[in-house]
């Protein structure tokens, strides 16, 4: 008989988009990987309570709960999942570390820096007591990025010169798009800038293991007016539609960003480039399972950018998956994300990205938004206190 694993009770918050792609998460990541926990998916929480339990039926959870304070008292609760808005994050997350709870927070941290900060610091103190916080940047997960990842670590394209990286969406470049959570400062904390741009801005720190260290950015918003969700009237967007940056890393490459969501015709174009002194990578979300790689050292006349397919068993993350050729899509990112978290909780390690981690990124956005503020003024990003 195989010895019996430690379960893992999760309680998540919010059932919308992330909630959905994180239930599926919870549920496959055992199912395809090797885990150290038994993850339980006890209780989901929203504000409406029948919807909730609607939710929690399709979605596999065994309970909900309409008070997500309630699942911070919930004894079977070990971690919580939090999917709502930005603007809870601060609170849920502070709280549920206050409780003991091991925490999983949505990207980006959180809508400002002063509760980036605030996190960051209520998860150092969770720490010494052994309670772990991740931020959930999905898009460090997928086999290919990863790759990319090993590959400037192995030395592969040398010292990194430049970063191109892009995040394009379109879904609101109708003017009749309606005035969702996403466009609103209140709840969303920015606009592309912080629900994409942090993506690519993540993405570059983690692939070439540097930081910003200062940013020059421009912001706007095409259309400052849209239809209420409810057909009430009229709202007025309170967030960027579009953010434009341009950055110094620290190990002296240039780095630029565009992050927007009137590309028209771009869904979810996550592109970076790097070039480096010996060679350069490129990746493109829409073609997920491929990584090109520009090998600078080999004989000129047939060297060039080689589309490599990564779906091989060797591949990150792919060992768990499908033969050769047969690809991976935008919910594994999450699933391999849970798998790692489970692997660290269970390791009792400090998963990445951590609440510093996502604190940086937030230093990033903030000083894009004061930089914009100021003309493109040059704004350096602090340093983690
Ligand atoms: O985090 C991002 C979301 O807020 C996602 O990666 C894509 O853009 C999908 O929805 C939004």
């Amino acid at each position: 008989m195989q010895p019996s694993k430690p379960a893992l009770g999760v309680g998540m918050i919010g059932y919308s988009f992330m909630g959905r792609v994180h239930s599926h998460a919870w549920r496959s990541a055992g199912r395809f990987f090797d885990l150290p926990m038994d993850v339980e998916m006890n209780v989901l929480a929203g504000r409406d309570t029948v919807k909730v339990a609607e939710a929690a039926r399709t979605l596999g959870w065994r309970a909900s709960e309409a008070d997500w304070r309630r699942v911070l008292d919930d004894p079977g609760v070990q971690l919580v999942d939090i999917c709502t808005p930005g603007s809870s994050h601060a609170e849920i997350a502070i709280a549920a570390l206050e409780a003991g709870k091991h925490v999983l927070c949505e990207k980006p941290l959180a809508n400002s820096v002063d509760e980036a900060r605030e996190m960051a610091a209520a998860a150092r103190r969770a720490v010494q007591r052994g309670v772990l916080a991740a931020v959930g940047f999905n898009y460090r997960r997928l086999p290919a990025t990863t790759l990319a990842r090993r590959l400037v670590e192995q030395g592969r394209i040398g010292e990194v010169r430049h970063v191109r990286a892009q995040y394009l969406q379109d879904f609101v470049a109708d003017p009749d798009f309606p005035l969702v959570w996403r466009l609103r400062k209140d709840q969303a904390g920015s606009g592309a800038l912080g629900d994409i741009g942090a993506h690519i801005v993540d993405l570059t720190q983690f692939i070439t293991g540097e930081r910003l260290t200062k940013v020059s950015g421009t912001t706007e918003t095409f259309v400052r007016s849209r239809p209420l969700p409810d057909g009430s009237g009229h709202g007025e967007v309170t967030v960027d539609d579009a953010a434009l940056f341009q950055a110094r890393l620290s190990g002296g490459g240039l780095a630029s960003f565009e992050a927007t969501r009137f590309a028209t015709g771009r869904k979810n174009a996550l592109r970076i480039e790097i070039n480096g002194s010996a060679g350069s990578l490129a990746f493109d979300l829409e073609r997920l399972n491929e990584l090109e790689f520009y090998d600078a050292t080999e004989d000129a006349t047939t060297a060039g950018f080689r589309r490599v397919l990564v779906t091989e068993p060797d591949h990150p993350y792919l060992e768990a998956w499908w033969p050769p050729g047969h690809g991976l899509g935008y919910e594994h990112t999450f699933t391999h994300e849970i798998t790692d978290l489970v692997r660290c909780l269970a390791a009792e390690e400090q998963p990445r990205p951590s609440f510093d981690d996502g604190l940086r990124v937030q230093r990033v956005l903030d000083a894009v938004e004061r930089s914009a503020h100021d003309d493109g003024r040059w704004t350096a990003i602090a340093d983690d206190e």
